[in-house]
């Protein structure tokens, strides 16, 4: 088939660049016990190849506010200035904890979106999460028990309940949520952390998760959402604040915590980038490996116009390498 206009530019080749950098560069902190310097070497690389990256973007999801996080903070300016203006979402290392113990399932992540078009999570923390594919798009209600989702989860993916498998993350938070889910007869993964890669294997059809419920944060919220748009799955959300502080700063702010929202809320529209690389190996993607004359890494890129979802495995030669806060980058 021809095409009837030239490809538009899809960003999503440039970001996975970005979190290959700060995978490679967090990796070597595996099982250290020490995700704070993962995380940072992380940071480091990622700001650093952001320069190089012809965007107007602003970080809307970083590290936090400016006077805690010198890089990557809430509000920066990053890229070259030229080229779209994008709010951009960034988890250099997206479940510390898991990197630091040599866990499954930390990845180095970037959402990006046309300007205004992210939630900005403010001072809201946590969000209740509901997150399926695409064959159970219809069958989620945020309001329904735990039961009747899983009943309608199934009989859209023609399966019995029984065959569903949850990821839930192991919070004492979830006590409740996890009997629930045991007494509907469902099976359950449980996860220590990350449920940006929770919400990416529940919309894939060709994972074993089926669904991810539960709370996790509200940044990583918005980061899956960038994912699920262009995997064509599902996602529910709503507020949860988990401390009398977080409430107060909602309720002084006037945000309604009752209200349910779509993936639409947390990302709107159909321009929409996802990129993210394994640093520890998981069920979703592998994890950094060096050998003598490099690393690999392994990634996944999206782009929500078109749906078109890419793996990618990359070869960094050591020899081409440049250094980046420890570590040889390509
Ligand atoms: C959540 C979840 C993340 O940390 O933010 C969680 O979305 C924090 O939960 O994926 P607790 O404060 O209850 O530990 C992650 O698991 C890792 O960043």
């Amino acid at each position: 088939m021809a095409l009837m206009e030239a490809p538009e530019r899809n960003i999503a080749f440039d970001l996975v660049r970005i979190t290959e950098g700060a995978a490679l560069a967090s990796a070597r902190w595996l099982g250290r016990g020490d995700g704070k310097s993962g995380d940072g070497a992380a940071v480091d690389a990622m700001r650093l190849l952001f320069n190089s990256l012809d965007i107007q973007g602003e970080v809307v999801i970083g590290e936090g506010e400016k006077d805690e996080a010198p890089m990557l903070y809430n509000g920066e300016k990053i890229g070259t200035g030229k080229g779209p203006e994008l709010d951009v979402a960034v988890d250099p290392v997206e479940g510390t904890k898991l990197l630091s113990y040599g866990r499954p399932n930390a990845i180095s992540v970037i959402g990006a979106a046309p300007a205004g078009s992210m939630l900005r999570p403010g001072h809201s923390f946590y969000m209740e999460k509901l997150v399926v594919g695409a064959a159970a798009r219809d069958a989620i209600d945020l309001d329904a028990p735990v039961a009747v989702n899983l009943g309608h989860i199934a009989a859209s993916l023609n399966k019995d309940v029984n065959d569903l498998v949850v990821f839930v993350l192991d919070k004492p938070r979830h006590k409740q949520l996890i009997e629930e889910i045991r007494l509907a007869g469902a099976r359950i993964q449980l996860h220590t952390d990350g449920d940006v890669a929770g919400s990416l294997m529940a919309a894939d059809p060709h994972s074993d998760v089926d669904v991810m419920m539960g709370i996790g944060g509200t940044p990583e919220g918005v980061i899956s959402a960038c994912a699920i748009k262009g995997m064509g799955g599902a996602m529910l959300a709503r507020l949860a604040p988990q401390s009398e502080a977080e409430w107060a700063s909602l309720e002084a702010e006037d945000i309604d915590i009752s209200r349910i929202l779509t993936l639409d809320d947390l990302v709107h529209g159909d321009d929409v980038y996802f990129a993210a690389t394994g640093i520890t190996g998981g069920t979703f993607l592998s994890g950094v490996r060096y050998d003598k004359t490099g690393a690999s890494t392994h990634s996944m890129l999206i782009r929500s116009k078109t749906g078109t979802i890419r793996y990618m495995e990359s070869h960094h030669n050591w020899n081409k390498l440049m250094q980046i806060s420890a570590i040889k980058y390509d």
